[in-house]
């Protein structure tokens, strides 16, 4: 369980302007965990605003306190504003700066108080205070055991317990994945208690696609999905062309790359976008054989041991031609 220091304890007791900040394309987890955490210091008498870099998918748009983030993208003076007048920053669900662009040069610059609460490995040490467990589920999770070690547990009304059961369901695969534990059920149960509806969130993000988007996963996994048995491994590739076709929007191909996993024997799914002339690969794994160091040895990015995403500077054919040439490379270790 996560243990926040005395001296953050003691900042965080009096009121201030705080800017909460997350990764770009913001999944479930990274806006439950910011709105969770948001709702939970205005309840403190904080100023409170929400930044993400970036836009995020409709079926995240609906948690209590949404219209309130700030798209930088969109509203990067806002932003900046916001940035300046704080004296407290939180970054959540992301490691590097470097990642969020030219959000985090603002972050960098800025002399406010920083504390990082994230579950990626390796993180770089760019805050005052740093709250990581690389076993947490999710960093929903682990606002809920922040909020904890503040002794505030009582605060915790049905807006944070929303937010927060929506970061940790999106985050465990609906509570599928290894790093579900004891305690995260534990959590979930009480913030079940505390308000969260947790069918209605299963609704609200899961049987909200729109037509395309199922259109494009059928047609997906009929007629894009190479199987590599004698590897343990499986590819789909989507071009732009082919993105167009089913008039992509942001968070139509969320989750896609974990149904490979469901084939018997395949251990390693990749799935590769091209999108406005950029390579982005996402990449999980069942078992040992870890998609971080892939990422980070063969491609920018990183993230967990069994779910990573990255980059790819190569073309992308030849993106496709290395990650089958990496299928046969890691052949035995895939498999073991
Ligand atoms: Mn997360």
């Amino acid at each position: 369980m996560l243990q926040i220091h005395d001296t953050l304890k003691s900042i965080l007791n009096s009121p201030a302007n705080i800017v909460i900040t997350t990764h770009q394309s913001p999944d479930g987890d990274a806006i439950g965990s910011s709105l969770g955490l948001m709702h939970f210091l205005l309840q403190m008498k904080h100023k409170v605003n929400v930044i993400v870099p970036d836009a995020y998918p409709p079926f995240l748009q609906w948690m209590p306190g949404n219209s309130t983030i700030i798209n930088f993208s969109d509203q990067p003076d806002i932003a900046q504003k916001y940035i300046s007048e704080s004296a407290i920053i939180f970054c959540l669900d992301f490691n590097a700066l470097s990642r969020i662009k030219q959000l985090g040069d603002l972050i960098q610059k800025s002399n406010s108080t920083k504390i990082l609460i994230d579950h990626h490995r390796q993180p770089e040490n760019f805050t005052a205070y740093s709250y990581v467990d690389i076993n947490a589920c999710s960093t929903s999770q682990l606002i809920y055991e922040f909020i904890a070690s503040m002794e505030k547990i009582d605060l915790i009304n049905k807006h944070i317990a929303t937010c927060l059961y929506a970061g940790i369901v999106t985050d465990t695969g609906s509570f599928r994945f290894p790093s579900t534990t004891a305690d995260t059920l534990r959590i979930a149960a009480h913030l079940i208690e505390c308000g969260a509806e947790n069918a209605l969130i299963y609704e609200s993000i899961y049987d909200n696609y729109s037509e395309n988007r199922l259109r494009l996963l059928g047609y997906t996994l009929q007629h894009k999905m190479e199987v590599y048995k004698e590897s343990g491994a499986a590819l789909i590739c989507l071009s732009n062309n082919e993105l167009n076709q089913f008039a992509f929007t942001k968070g139509d191909t969320e989750g896609i790359v974990n149904y490979p996993l469901s084939i018997e024997g395949i251990k390693l799914s990749v799935l590769v976008l091209e999108k406005d002339g950029v390579i982005k690969l996402s990449l999980r794994s069942k078992g040992k054989f870890s998609v971080n160091d892939m990422a980070r040895k063969h491609f920018t990015g990183g993230g967990h041991a069994n779910a990573a995403g990255a980059i790819s500077t190569l073309s992308y054919n030849e993106t496709i031609q290395l990650l089958k040439n990496l299928f046969k490379q890691y052949a035995e270790e895939i498999l073991k």
